[in-house]
């Protein structure tokens, strides 16, 4: 078994039940779940969870105040939901239950205090009604109440701070043990790929500024060293490669842009970097892959699994096992210390972060975690084109105005990108140079603008022909249609 190094790879109570919700979230939320969860709605799932918490900790408190008993079932209750969110997490161990059972330790003494009971309900307590009036007697559950809950809000502070500070810790000590390979034939950005246009999205994105989206609520904090991947299932013999044996196999680049199939038009859940890493090809080679088979499913140190068609990774595109990202370590936000990247696919059916296991399947008897919740089985990229500038709703002085952008037929190429003001003729854009087919191209549109409100459109050209104009959601395999804005010319 892989080992999580640092103690950011233990969940907390809070996000082993926000990760059991994430993982059982239901059909009406499908629509929008894969992008969900990025690191924003994260956030809102915390602030969720926290509203949630002080609610039922209220009703705890009025149940107790009526009958003691009461209010502690419903805590421990509420204790053994959680516990059982903790331990259906992928990771979990039994010492994870620690803070969950502090938890309920202090919650039941402040419980005791603040509520005054001394003992099961009596005659005793009708003789003496006013204890709990008296001045000695508040003042002393005032002062009780107030310890439980510094020690309660103490504990919390305490787990929150040691996975922050552990995990940072642990995630900067393993990326600074290792020196990148050298590669054989490294990729360098050709002259003119990146037009220079402000407010157009870097031809390289900055691995600090590439989107994220996964399901994770804690990052992994894997220690290589203890890192290992298996090639298991529908193979000659099973494989496991560690990280050292990893680190000596013949390390090529490629450039490929990565893209969230739940990216409305015109978002930005996608990026283009360099990409160093081993062939998977060669791997399956190792282990060899028997007739029938027709899926990897890739699986994650977290359960996160993935499922791709076996010949993209075993076809001449540069389908990586990959570690590094633009010649750095891949960050942990992105799958250090080891992660896939497959060019012509959304991520989520390819591109698994903290990789662990390649199971070689069939689709026939597996499904990635997407799959079952509402998405595609096959994940192709659409050819798409996005504007980046002039923003949406933006006003611009009359005359020649820079209309550009990006856009992406990932592993098909892109041979031309089109604007089309108001109703007027499609009008090619001129394009960056062309890197390679699985990167994007950024483009430009010298747009003599006149005054007045204007929309405009922009559709790519791939060898099969422009983009499709018609409209379609994120679900159940990629957005389409026209990124169009509107502008105000003055
Ligand atoms: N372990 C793991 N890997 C994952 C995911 C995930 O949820 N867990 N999400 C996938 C999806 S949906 C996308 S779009 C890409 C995003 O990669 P990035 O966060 O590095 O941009 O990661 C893929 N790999
Ligand atoms: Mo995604």
């Amino acid at each position: 078994m892989q080992r999580v190094g640092g103690a950011g790879g233990t969940p907390s109570p809070v996000d082993a039940v926000g990760g059991a919700f994430i993982d059982r979230t239901p059909p009406w939320l499908k629509d929008s779940a894969v992008g969900l969860f990025g690191t924003n709605d994260k956030v809102a799932l915390y602030v969720g969870i926290a509203i949630v918490l002080v609610l039922l900790s209220c009703l705890v408190g009025l149940l107790a105040v009526r009958r003691f008993v009461a209010g502690a079932a419903l805590l421990v209750l509420l204790v053994v939901v959680a516990a059982a969110a903790v331990l259906s997490r992928p990771q979990a161990t039994p010492t994870d239950l620690l803070p969950l059972l502090l938890g309920a330790v202090v919650g039941l003494g402040s419980l005791w205090f603040l509520t005054g009971t001394r003992g099961p309900a009596g005659p005793e307590d009708e003789a003496r009604p006013s204890d709990a009036a008296t001045a000695g007697g508040v003042s002393r559950r005032v002062l009780m109440g107030a310890g439980g809950a510094a020690v309660l809000v103490g504990v919390v502070g305490v787990a929150v701070g040691r996975v922050v500070a552990g995990g940072a810790r642990g995630a900067a000590l393993a990326r600074s043990v290792f020196v990148l390979p050298k590669v054989a034939h490294p990729v360098a950005v050709p002259a003119g790929a990146d037009l220079g246009i402000s407010g157009v999205t870097p031809f390289i994105v900055p691995n600090a500024d590439f989107y994220r989206i996964d399901t994770a609520l804690v990052v992994p904090r894997i220690d290589p060293a203890s890192w290992s991947l298996r090639v298991t299932g529908m193979v000659d013999r099973e494989v496991r490669i560690d990280w050292a044996t990893l680190l000596t196999k013949p390390m090529q680049e490629a450039m490929v842009t990565l893209m969230c199939v739940s990216n409305e038009v015109g978002g930005t859940l996608n990026g283009n970097a360099i990409w160093t890493g081993w062939p998977v090809r060669e791997l399956l080679r190792e282990a060899g892959v028997q007739p029938g088979a027709d899926m990897v499913l890739s699986r994650s140190i977290d359960g996160f699994t993935a499922g791709t068609p076996l010949e993209t990774l075993t076809d001449d595109r540069n389908s990586l096992i990959a570690i590094a990202q633009n010649g750095e370590p891949l960050l942990p936000e992105h799958g250090f210390p080891v992660r896939l990247v497959v060019p012509g696919l959304y991520g989520y059916v390819s591109a698994t972060k903290w990789l662990a296991e390649l199971k070689v399947t069939t689709f026939a008897q597996d499904q990635g975690y997407w799959t079952p919740r509402g998405w595609s089985a096959l994940g192709p990229v659409k050819t798409q084109s996005r504007i980046d500038v002039p923003r949406d709703r933006a006003s611009v002085f009359a005359g020649t105005v820079a209309v550009a952008g990006v856009a992406w037929a990932q592993h098909r190429g892109i041979t031309g990108v089109q604007v089309q003001v108001d109703a007027g003729d499609w009008r090619d854009a001129r394009l960056g140079t062309d890197a390679t087919i699985d990167a994007w191209r950024q483009w430009v549109y010298e747009w003599p603008a006149t005054p007045g409100t204007h929309t405009i459109a922009v559709r790519a050209v791939d060898a099969t022909g422009p983009e499709t104009a018609t409209q379609a959601p994120p679900a159940p395999n990629g957005a389409s249609g026209h990124h169009t804005i509107t502008v105000t010319v003055a």
